[in-house]
């Protein structure tokens, strides 16, 4: 690769503005002396550098150049215009840096998608599980699993080929069975935790929901920091359901904006209410809004019975759905009222108008989020779909295990799990898979 490194002569990293257009065009000459591994060599003008990293050290595995040039996007495509005009030279395609890495194996593929997922993390908690990713831990993991499986596959062929042989240890299979056993139980425990990791890396589904006119859309506003959706004093004006991606107290989520929910409407209205009563059936949270100063209208008390109540609002830890009850409108009750409902499930006073009460409700968010998401720095550690699909792959194969009849099939079900372990990480990736994977990362990296 050396022999075809040029360096920029001065007019490129100059760039070709500051010159005029009468200025010849960026140009490169071939450089004499290299310099050496991981030292960086100074250019003409003063300021530019030319890094040089020999591979495997380098972050593809490669003989690498970096650049250091100034900031300006002058510079910047001046020396990108003369480097471009070496044949043989082209700017790299979306995640090629990361494909080469990863073809060099320097990162496995579960490093690879914690990389990608670093570049994309909106969030701290995003943030922190993609670090852990790109650490290794799910590969460490994988491969840890993929090795007992090794060993218990080594007995049960070491049964089939000496079980006539004296020499052979005792129970061989015995061991094989309960290296089997104890990877089920280990394997279940992740895939329990997977929905959880999804939603700390796609953001849960948080619904804002109640009867017409309670503030939804003003605490979906307050909540997102902006306009997203029209705040009007008519009931029915939210008719589609808006959705916007928020950070929740450090949590990634989709924030979901609905029409209020109410009887007797025109078509239109009719068909947001549909839409909204669909949405809550998806949600991983509700956030119920009720206005504190119309809590006997029918609509409230509607509400009340036929959402709040059957989701079990005030015992999260149970199995029902999560649900926040959250008064709007607090500023409009008489001063010197602290709970005016101690009858109500319980709730959260707000008022979206002063922003009074907005710190409790963060503070709940919080709880209510880190519960769906897991802890970022110890919790789920499957993200992905594809993860979640072969782990099960894995753990459905060690059943076949089981109920075989006959060790040659035993043994193959085991080659089958440890097949899955070894696609989770790259090792028998397909190029479609590959392809998928990639394309989420941006140029150049
Ligand atoms: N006093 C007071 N008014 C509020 C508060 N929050 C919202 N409002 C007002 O209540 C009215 C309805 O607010 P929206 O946010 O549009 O209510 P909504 O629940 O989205 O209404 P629909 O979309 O029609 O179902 C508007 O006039 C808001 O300004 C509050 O905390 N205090
Ligand atoms: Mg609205």
């Amino acid at each position: 690769m050396w022999r075809g490194l040029w360096t920029l002569v001065s007019r490129a990293a100059r760039g070709p503005h500051r010159y005029g257009t009468s200025d010849p065009e960026p140009q490169v000459a071939p450089m004499t002396v290299l310099p050496p591994s991981r030292r960086s060599s100074r250019l003409y003008p003063a300021d530019t550098h030319l890094f040089n990293i020999l591979g495997p050290q380098s972050f593809t595995g490669e003989d690498c150049a970096e650049f250091h040039v100034h900031g300006g996007p002058a510079v910047v495509s001046g020396v990108l215009q003369a480097l471009g005009s070496v044949p043989g030279l082209r700017p790299a395609e979306a995640g090629e840096f990361t494909r080469r890495a990863f073809a060099h194996g320097k990162l496995s593929l579960t490093e690879v998608e914690g990389l990608a997922d670093l570049i994309h993390a909106e969030t701290e908690a995003q943030r922190r599980q993609a670090l852990r990713q790109l650490d290794g831990e799910l590969g460490d993991l994988c491969r840890g699993w993929a090795e007992t499986l090794t060993k218990a596959l080594a007995h049960v062929e070491a049964y089939i080929d000496f079980s006539e042989d004296d020499n052979l240890e005792e129970g061989v299979l015995d061991q094989a069975d309960s290296e089997v056993r104890k990877l089920e139980v280990a394997l279940g425990v992740h895939l329990r935790d997977a929905r959880r990791g999804q939603r700390l890396r796609s953001g849960a589904h948080v619904v804002v929901a109640g009867p017409p006119n309670a503030g939804k859309s003003s605490l979906v506003n307050l909540l997102s920091r902006k306009p997203v959706s029209i705040v009007s004093p008519e009931p029915g004006t939210t008719r589609d359901v808006l959705e916007t991606p928020v950070d929740l107290a450090g949590f990634p989520a989709l924030l979901s904006d609905t029409a209020g929910l109410r009887e007797g409407v025109g078509p239109v209205e009719q068909e947001g209410v549909r839409r909204a009563q669909k949405r809550l059936e998806q949600a991983d949270l509700i956030l119920a809004v009720l206005d504190a100063s119309d809590l006997a209208s029918p609509a409230s008390c509607n509400f009340l019975d036929t959402v709040v109540i059957p989701a079990g609002a005030g015992n999260p830890s149970g199995n029902s759905q999560r649900l926040l009850l959250v008064l709007n409108k607090s500023d409009l009750l008489p001063a010197g009222c602290s709970d005016p409902h101690p009858d109500l499930p319980s709730h959260l006073l707000l008022s979206c108008l002063t922003g009074e009460g907005l710190d409790g409700l963060l503070e709940a968010l919080k709880k209510e989020l880190a519960a769906l998401c897991g802890d970022p720095s110890t919790g789920p550690l499957l993200t992905r779909s594809r993860h979640q699909h072969h782990l099960q792959g894995c753990l459905n194969a060690l059943g076949q295990y089981k109920q075989a009849r006959d060790l040659a099939l035993a043994a193959e079900a085991l080659r089958v799990a440890r097949g899955h372990l070894s696609c989770l990480t790259g090792g028998g990736g397909t190029e479609e898979i590959l392809d998928i994977i990639f394309r989420d990362f941006c140029v150049g990296k």
